[in-house]
């Protein structure tokens, strides 16, 4: 597999020199300072890929170029901003980097109601509560019709921890469910949010899937022309929220549409955390189903609760088989060489990690991607890739 460290840019305090003594191969970035629906100017993507090299690192795959919501709804300027991607889609080939993450979540990406739940060995990592994101939703936002989406005993519960909490804990829960999670599309300000879901909510599933499947007929003839690999990420968490249409969060989701475009370019990217909150998604099973088409990967583990709610675990710890997914997607490899294809290392990246030591208390650390903690889970995935290789 080739190691990869996701770098959110020049203003990431972890820099390129730390991503080489971390020991990664590859970077993963975005074009961030670019709005989203705009087209990536070819200088800003050589520039980016110019001071990645400087570094003897490559840039493997871009996460992401984000979707805008037009599209995903197909209203307003949606005709327009499908040019665009396709343009963008030109020009990172044009420049040579040629994997593409993206995905289709309605109005928020990754959602976490906690970023600093503790941990018993005094480290902290991000978490999603659903009694949380309830008392949220219910008796905060107060989205109409909410209360329906729960059931009566976590709504109860959900009163009693909003009864709980002081004003500042609620404005705490407030920003990190709406105000966007670093590398997360969109950012809202209660208002905000409230016509944003309204929009989606008209939709619902069907409309959604059948916008995304629009999406990919639009891009993916273009994908394949210029030589793109395409890879969806996953809904994280992998449910509806705020009670939303999520169309990429089950095995069932991810066959729909790699079976619409059968095409390579139309590809997954394995998030092994998002798809791994829910106890139904068989990761290594999945990862040989999809294997061909699986084009980048998260590499991370969750510990799953009864009521939805979930933490990030350790690597090599919580609720799914780390080890027989790497496991399935090495010999994944493998059947790439013996088939001759060009993409045969799969790039994959320690997906956040805990905080630990000094990162504690810095004030800088990007919730989930702080550098010790992702360090400490690349090593111990490196480890299990060496003893695997050595093995198979
Ligand atoms: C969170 C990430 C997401 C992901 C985007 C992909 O850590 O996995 O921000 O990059 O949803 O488009």
């Amino acid at each position: 597999m080739l190691e990869t460290w996701r770098w959110f840019g020049p203003d990431d305090y972890v820099s390129l020199d730390n991503i080489v003594q971390a020991g990664a191969k590859g970077v993963v970035t975005s074009l961030h300072h670019i709005a989203t629906g705009d087209v990536w100017p070819l200088e800003d993507i050589l520039e980016r890929k110019r001071l990645i090299e400087e570094k003897g690192l490559e840039w493997s795959v871009i996460e992401s170029i984000p979707v805008h919501n037009d599209i995903k709804l197909q209203k307003g300027s949606y005709k327009e901003y499908i040019e665009n991607y396709k343009s963008s889609l030109r020009n990172v080939a044009q420049a040579g980097v040629n994997i593409v993450c993206y995905n289709f979540m309605p109005v928020v990406d990754w959602t976490r109601t906690n970023l600093n739940y503790d941990l018993p060995n005094k480290s902290q990592a991000l978490r999603f509560e659903m009694t949380d994101f309830a008392a949220y939703d219910v008796y905060v936002l107060q989205r109409p019709g909410a209360e329906q989406d729960y059931d009566p005993g976590l709504l109860s519960k959900a009163k009693a921890r909003l009864d709980s909490m002081g004003e500042d804990e609620v404005d705490a829960l407030e920003k990190n469910i709406i105000a966007g999670l670093p590398g997360g599309e969109g950012s809202y300000d209660r208002e905000g949010i409230r016509s944003a879901i309204a929009d989606y909510i008209e939709i619902g599933v069907e409309g959604m899937r059948s916008n995304l499947f629009a999406f990919l007929d639009d891009v993916i003839p273009v994908a394949d022309e210029v030589g793109v690999l395409m890879c969806i990420h996953a809904d994280d968490p992998p449910f509806s929220l705020f009670g939303l249409p999520r169309v990429v969060s089950t095995a069932e989701d991810v066959r729909a549409l790699l079976d619409h475009s059968p095409s390579v370019s139309n590809g997954l990217t394995l998030c092994a955390g998002s798809f791994g909150a829910r106890g139904d998604n068989d990761l290594v099973a999945m990862a040989r189903e999809f294997g061909s088409k699986i084009h980048f990967v998260h590499l991370r583990n969750v510990t799953r609760e009864e009521d939805g709610s979930f933490y990030e675990a350790e690597h090599l710890g919580g609720d799914n088989d780390m080890v027989g997914l790497i496991s399935a997607l090495m010999d994944e490899e493998k059947r790439r060489f013996d088939e001759g294809r060009g993409d045969i290392q799969i790039p994959m990246r320690p997906d956040h990690g805990h905080l630990l030591g000094d990162e504690l208390t810095a004030a800088n650390v990007n919730p989930g991607y702080s550098f010790m903690g992702r360090m400490k889970g690349l090593a111990e995935l490196r480890g299990v890739i060496h003893a695997l290789a050595a093995t198979k």
